[in-house]
């Protein structure tokens, strides 16, 4: 195999989250040392430093939406720069930035899958489902809507920013860590038939087992997207995120989900979403989330026979 070259996509914005500071995010993994640890594994990495985009105006929601208008130039652009990277044969690293960024990255993932003829599989670590609409939800947040305006529902400038709408069905989702889902959330949920491990599944059943469920009929033709919503790990560890649910995973349950998409070999782009470092204490949860990048790209405490 040869070696992976990575691109390091900075997206300074909180314009779809309910908290300012997840602008901040990319710097923070910056400063935590992502680069240095990814290249220590031998891979190449080039940072490719911040997009830009409109400010955030922190107006209250128009229509069930807050800042529809700026969440679409944000995402036009993350989209162009993703699609940009995949067609040099890189894999993109988002550093967000809130979760509404996630539609940018993964509506580009897909279109590259339709050209290059791939089966895309995207694993949502998150402790929210984010399968909100303008009608059913509680805050107007667009970080809460991403997965649907994927799955096609939201309005047409998002669910159409791929150039193919929807840009994925459910079926190409395995959501893993959910525990907090609104009413009507749940509803549609169920209704679009997304396949979620959600805590109460992890309790019962182990991140092994759940790993491999998720990870069943990943084969060579396989384009792995991991979008890591950095609130999917317990608060205990993870502090410095804007939306903290209590009863995540640990940090061995983690670092064993991480390790088995790094087994394989699959991965092929990723999202590091909702860090939040004005609510973090000495950079601590953007340190945690580096580490378990780091196993996502192959790191293990001991060598393992193949
Ligand atoms: B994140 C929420 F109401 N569901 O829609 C909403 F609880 O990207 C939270 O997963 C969404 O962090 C969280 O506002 C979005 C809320
Ligand atoms: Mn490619
Ligand atoms: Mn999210
Ligand atoms: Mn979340």
């Amino acid at each position: 195999m040869t070696t992976t070259a990575i691109s390091l996509l900075g997206v300074p914005t909180d314009i779809g989250a309910g908290a300012r500071g997840a602008s901040m995010g990319p710097e923070a993994l910056r400063v935590a040392g992502l680069q240095a640890v990814l290249e220590s594994h031998g891979l190449a990495v080039e940072d490719r430093g911040n997009l830009q985009g409109p400010g955030n105006p922190w107006q209250p929601p128009v229509a069930g939406y807050r800042h529809l208008p700026e969440v679409l130039a944000w995402n036009t652009a993350l989209h162009d720069a993703v699609l940009a990277e995949l067609r040099r044969e890189r894999l993109p690293i988002v550093l967000g930035g809130d979760h509404c960024l996630g539609l940018g990255s993964i509506s580009a993932v897909a279109r590259h899958c339709r050209e290059t003829g791939r089966t895309l599989r995207v694993l949502w670590l998150d402790a929210h489902a984010d399968f909100n609409t303008a009608e059913l939800t509680p805050s107007g947040n667009i970080h809460g809507m991403p997965v649907a305006c994927l799955c096609g529902y939201g309005p047409p400038t998002l669910t159409g920013l791929g150039g193919h709408t929807p840009a994925i069905t459910p079926d190409a989702v395995r959501q893993i860590g959910i525990r907090s889902v609104d009413p009507g959330e749940k509803r549609l949920v169920h209704e679009a038939g997304l396949e979620v491990f959600d805590m109460r599944y992890i309790d019962e059943m182990g991140m092994r087992h759940t790993l491999e469920q998720a990870l069943k009929g990943v084969d060579d033709h396989t384009h792995l997207h991991v979008s890591f919503d950095v609130d999917f790990l317990d608060p205990e560890i993870a502090p410095g995120v804007g939306t903290t649910v209590p009863g995540g995973p640990t940090y061995r349950e983690a670092q064993l989900c991480m390790e088995m998409i790094a087994d394989t070999g699959r991965l092929a782009s990723l999202d590091v979403m909702e860090l939040n470092p004005a609510l973090d204490v000495r950079n601590r949860t953007a340190m945690l989330a580096v580490d378990l990048i780091e196993s996502l790209f192959g790191k293990s405490t001991l060598m393992r026979k193949k």
